[in-house]
Parts: structure tokens; sequence; C-alpha cells
């Protein structure tokens, strides 16, 4: 024996302490490597993002509680193809309180905080100076005629908040810019870009995926009372605005062109002016949100094609979206950069029935 009983002890106890370092530190890894991986997998919860996003700006989801299923499909398609990356918090709205289950199954399904209202009921329901009477004659004529939500008063009090008083409330007053999302829809493509940055750095109103025709049946004197409005302020009109795009015949009829409103990426502060304003307060004095069953895409359109110059309206050409049966895929060289998971060959763009042509044509002349 070289060493004596004491010495023996010390050894064996570094020769352990040595094992022991070693092991732990392996443990320690492999903890390590197997948290990474599960960040991985969910980006969701990752605690070191890219990029965050920085613009002014929050999603926006109008719904009701019995639509939770829809509502989770689209978060998870959103944050998939762009919010794990961004963090852009969400404002969900209601015309009545979220139910505990909602909230909890919502906030679980994103990357960054929500908030929850409710519509004050003077932005939902009808003012008092519509005619009972006439209401029930005009839903009635239009449910007739077979229209989708012909008579359907909760529509008509959807459509008139989302054109006049979504950027009132109280949980969008810090914000400037809003993306809107709808329940049971989808993104295609990944989005490497923040379109929130965009529209700030490029003096962007109003951003959009697909355009097509507006059913005549819903807005048949829309656009006498849009023709009443310029006439009586004609100093609103922008310069360069995009009346060609609303008209074939210089503003004498609508060929019910406009853009689809369940997808919008726009800055508020347009909504938020006096023109809008002035607007908007016109078209709900005609009573047409519920004599007749004007929609918010119309009235967003008509007001950016003629109030804004057309520069600062944009085709969101790298969002992949779709909504019921309509969607639009990249093609080319941005489906492959955004790894769009869309069938090419299922692009509204330039179907029959998309407006599409008439947007490019405004940027062709001369
Ligand atoms: N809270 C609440 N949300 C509503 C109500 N009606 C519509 N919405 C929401 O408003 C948006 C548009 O309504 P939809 O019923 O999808 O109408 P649409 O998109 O024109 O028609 P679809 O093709 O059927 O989807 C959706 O986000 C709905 O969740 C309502 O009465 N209450
Ligand atoms: C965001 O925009 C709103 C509306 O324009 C504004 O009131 C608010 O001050 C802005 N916040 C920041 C941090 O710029
Ligand atoms: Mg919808």
């Amino acid at each position: 024996m070289l060493l004596s009983n004491p010495q023996r002890v010390l050894v064996l106890a570094l020769i352990f302490r040595i094992i022991i370092i070693v092991f732990l530190d392996d443990i320690r890894w492999s903890i390590h490597a197997r948290i990474q991986k599960h960040l991985d997998q969910y980006p969701f919860i990752s605690p070191k993002a890219a990029q965050v996003g920085t613009a002014n700006a929050t999603f926006l989801m109008l719904a009701r509680n019995s639509e939770i299923e829809d509502v989770l499909h689209t978060l998870r398609q959103i944050e998939t193809s762009f919010n794990h990356r961004f963090h852009y918090p969400y404002v969900f709205l209601n015309d009545v309180q979220f139910t505990p289950e909602f909230i909890a199954r919502t906030t679980s399904a994103i990357s960054s905080s929500a908030s929850y209202g409710v519509v004050p009921t003077e932005h939902w329901n009808h003012p008092p100076e519509i005619d009972e009477e006439r209401l029930q004659r005009g839903m009635k004529e239009l449910a007739d005629k077979g229209v989708d939500y012909g008579g359907s008063l909760p529509y008509r009090n959807m459509c008139r908040f989302n054109s006049g008083f979504f950027y009132r409330h109280e949980l969008l007053q810090n914000y400037r810019y809003y993306w809107r999302i709808e329940p049971e829809v989808d993104f295609f493509c990944q989005i490497h870009d923040d379109p929130f940055q965009f529209m700030q750095d490029n003096n962007k109103i109003y951003g959009f995926t697909i355009t097509l025709y507006e059913f005549e049946a819903t807005i048949p004197t829309l656009w006498q009372a849009t023709k009443e409005f310029t006439q009586l302020y004609p100093e609103l009109l922008a310069e360069s605005n995009a009346l060609d795009f609303l008209s074939d015949d210089k503003g004498a009829t609508y060929n019910l062109c406009h853009f689809w409103s369940n997808f919008e990426i726009a800055d508020m502060n347009f909504w938020r002016s006096d023109t809008y304003r002035k607007f908007f307060d016109f078209l709900d004095a005609k009573g047409g949100f519920y004599y007749e069953r004007w929609g918010d895409a119309p009235v967003h359109s008509i007001a950016a094609a003629l109030f804004a110059p057309k520069e600062q309206l944009h085709f969101f050409n790298e969002i992949g979206y779709r909504h019921g049966t309509l969607q639009h895929c990249p093609q080319g060289e941005v489906f492959t950069k955004g790894q769009c998971q869309c069938s090419r060959r299922r692009n509204f763009d330039y179907d029959g029935y998309s407006c599409k042509p008439r947007y490019d044509r405004l940027f062709e002349q001369h």
C-alpha cells in the first residue's frame, strides 16, 4: 500500500467528484438538448425569438364564443406562418362576453398576449333612427332573393360595426395598424418580412390579398350615396385616387369591385380621419347598412380608393390566404421563397370573378 488510509479516502473522494461532475454535466447537456429540441418543435414557446415585431400593430378578430374551434384553426395558421417569429398581440372582440373557455384556449394558442373586449351596444345594434318597418321589409326582400345573410340582423350589425366602429374600441386605441383575421382561414406561406413594418415604412394605408365583385342586391344605392357625398365634398377626393378600380365610366356607375375585408392589414388612422368619419356618418344616416345590406368590404374599399392616393394601397402577394372557397396562392419565386402549401393552380388572382386585373391596370397607365 503506497497510500495511507486517510489518503486513500481522499483520492477516492476526488475520483468520485470528477465522475459526478462529468456525469452531471452530461445530464445537464442532455436536458439542454431536449429542451432545445422541444423549442425547435414548438417555436411558440421559444424565449429567444430571432426577430420581434416592433411596429405599432395588433391582430384583430371579431368572433363568437361558438366559433372557438375555427378561431383556434386560424390562430395556429397565423402563428405557424408568421407570428411565432414576431409576437404581435391580439385583440378579440365580441358583442357578448367571451367565455372563460374561449379566453383560456385562445391564450394557449398564441405566442404573444391577447386582450378581450365587448363591443358597446350602441356600436353594435341599429340606431333609433332606423325605421323598424322598413328594416323588416328590407330583410325579407333580400332573404326572398336568396342573398347570403339577406335576412340576418346580426350580420348587418357586424357589417356596420366593421365599417365605422371597430377602430374606436378602447382596446384598439393604443394601436395604429391592425391585421384583421377571421375564424377558419388559412395562411399558406412563411411570411418572412413583417407586413406591419412594410405598411409603416412605405406609408401604406390599406393592404389586401383578394379582390372581387360585390353582390349588387346588397348595395343598390351605395354608389348613389357615395356620389352625393363626393359632390358635397369634392375636396376630399385624393388627387391620384383609384376611381378607375371602382368604376369603368369615370364614376357614373360602380363596377362592384372591392377588396375582400375578411383579410385586411390597414392603418386605423385612415378610418379615424375626419374624411372617413364624415363619409361613414353620411352613409350611416342613409340607413343602407340596415335597409339594404351594405358590407364593410365595399364601404372600406370605396373610401380607400377615393380618399387615399392609389400608391397607399397594397396587394400582399407573398401572403397566401384562403377564406371560404376563395384563395390567393402566390406564384413563381414567391411561392418557393414562402414554402407555400397551397395548390398553385388554385389561385383567384386572374379568375373571371376577380378584380385584380383592374387593380393592376391602375399602375400600368402611362
Ligand atoms: N361576436 C360576433 N361576431 C360575429 C357576428 N357575426 C359575424 N361575426 C364575426 O364577423 C366576421 C364575419 O362574419 P362571417 O359570418 O364569417 O361572415 P362572412 O365572412 O361574410 O361569411 P362566411 O363566408 O360565412 O364566412 C367573423 O369573424 C365572425 O366571427 C356576431 O353576431 N357576433
Ligand atoms: C401607436 O399608435 C396610436 C394611434 O396612432 C398612438 O396613439 C400611439 O401613441 C402609438 N404608440 C406608439 C408607441 O407609437
Ligand atoms: Mg367569414
